[in-house]
């Protein structure tokens, strides 16, 4: 006898292994048990099975709870104030030198306690559940001090202890410089090395380790450098690479079978390809796209050619993608970069599973897998896409129980 058998819905499995777009099932059906998807198919095909609550759904759809494999929406602050100022025509790089831009965040984030920075982050990760998310990956990079990148991991671990959702901590020390480092590039490098990361590894704060390797931010050579000790603490990889140039970071990453390279604006075929050999990722955030009105959009032809999944993510984070919306990122994706609205959903399910990891546990509606489920009062998944400010899910199932 199983826990719930929802019946009466069609089912967006996102699973390859069924034939036809979404790997849908009409008039199909979803046994739960334990909190595990149990058995999912054509409501006739699980006619014999019994459950102790059997849920019509009305013929509503049903897809795989969201996943959003990239954020930074652990931080102190926020910056609508510079918003207003580059509205007014003021620089990304005036604000900055005026010790704005993430200088601020970092000295917002550094000065709020452990309570304050979950409370202040807490509605950011509720909006993204309302939205549909059952997964997060959330980064530091907002501390840029061993106590305060910490504290923003321990934030995250709170967040995820507190809140039905599964949140997937990634330490992002090589964000950016910390002004009391500004002379003294190597001498921080050496810090998160030598003393942050062991440090984020005896407490497992983190499963991976992100980069952001740019002109303004890091160069290949100091990422390469903390990789190796990441790599060495058996962490895993994933980096900010072709953002806003091309500095080959996506082949570096693949040199660390990283599981994803993330924004790939400016990425070239040979980085596409290092990243397909290397069995990567691609994560696509079409809201920092649109924030920063920026014009080059990634390749995804060429991505598409090489066989790269691609994810979309929101970019949560409070300088250049300030989005609380899962569905209006799938949305962009489609409007901004030329995803089917069928990609834009793998996106944000099982391609940003694969993405964290995550692929034996999340993704796709399949026997086996954690019950994350989304019920959507829609006719056709390209809803999802389609509408702009869509509320979110009729239902939101996390681990088997509604949430
Ligand atoms: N890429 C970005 O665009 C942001 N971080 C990153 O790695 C900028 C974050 C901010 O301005 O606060
Ligand atoms: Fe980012």
């Amino acid at each position: 006898m199983w826990d719930r058998l929802l019946v009466d819905c069609n089912i967006a499995t996102m699973d390859p292994a069924m034939a036809g777009p979404f790997g849908a099932i009409e008039n199909g059906a979803i046994g739960i048990q334990d909190g595990r998807i149990v058995r999912v198919g054509r409501r006739v095909e699980l006619a014999g099975y019994q459950a102790s609550k059997v849920e019509a759904l009305g013929g509503a759809w049903v897809t795989p709870g969201l996943i959003d494999c990239h954020t930074h929406l652990v931080f102190g602050g926020n910056r609508a104030g510079e918003f207003e100022q580059r509205l007014e025509g003021a620089t990304y790089e005036e604000i900055a030198q005026a010790g704005g831009g993430i200088a601020s965040t970092v000295t917002a984030t550094r000065q709020a306690s452990l309570d304050e920075l979950v409370e202040a982050s807490r509605p950011r990760l509720n909006a993204l559940m309302r939205g549909g998310v059952t997964t997060v990956e959330i980064k530091s990079g907002y501390g840029l001090d061993i106590d305060s990148e910490l504290k923003m991991l321990l934030a995250a671990r709170a967040l995820g202890e507190s809140e039905p959702v599964r949140i997937e901590r990634t330490l992002l020390a090589l964000h950016a410089l910390p002004p009391e480092f500004r002379e003294r590039r190597e001498d921080y490098v050496r810090l998160v090395t030598e003393s942050l990361l062991p440090a984020v590894n005896a407490q497992d704060l983190a499963g991976a380790v992100d980069a952001f390797c740019e002109g303004i931010g890091f160069t290949p050579d100091e990422v390469r450098t903390c990789f190796e000790a990441a790599s060495d603490l058996g962490l895993r990889i994933k980096l900010h690479a072709e953002q806003l140039s091309n500095l080959h970071g996506a082949a570096l990453a693949a040199g660390f079978d990283a599981l994803s390279a993330d924004h790939l604006e400016h990425v070239d075929e040979a980085g596409v390809e290092a990243m397909a050999a290397a069995g990567m990722a691609a994560v696509l955030l079409p809201g920092a796209f649109f924030a920063l009105r920026e014009t080059k959009k990634p390749p995804v032809d060429l991505l598409r050619r090489h066989g790269v999944p691609m994810a979309v993510a929101t970019d949560c984070n409070p300088g250049t993608s300030p989005v609380l919306s899962p569905t209006l990122m799938m949305g962009m994706a489609c409007t901004l970069f030329g995803l089917t609205p069928e990609e834009a959903l793998a996106g944000m399910t099982r391609n940003a599973a694969l993405a964290l990891g995550l692929q034996d546990e999340v993704g796709t509606i399949s026997a086996g897998k954690s019950a994350d489920l989304c019920v959507w009062r829609i006719s056709r998944p390209a809803e999802l896409c389609y509408w702009i400010g869509l509320p979110g899910p009729e239902r939101r199932i996390f681990a088997g129980a509604d949430a």
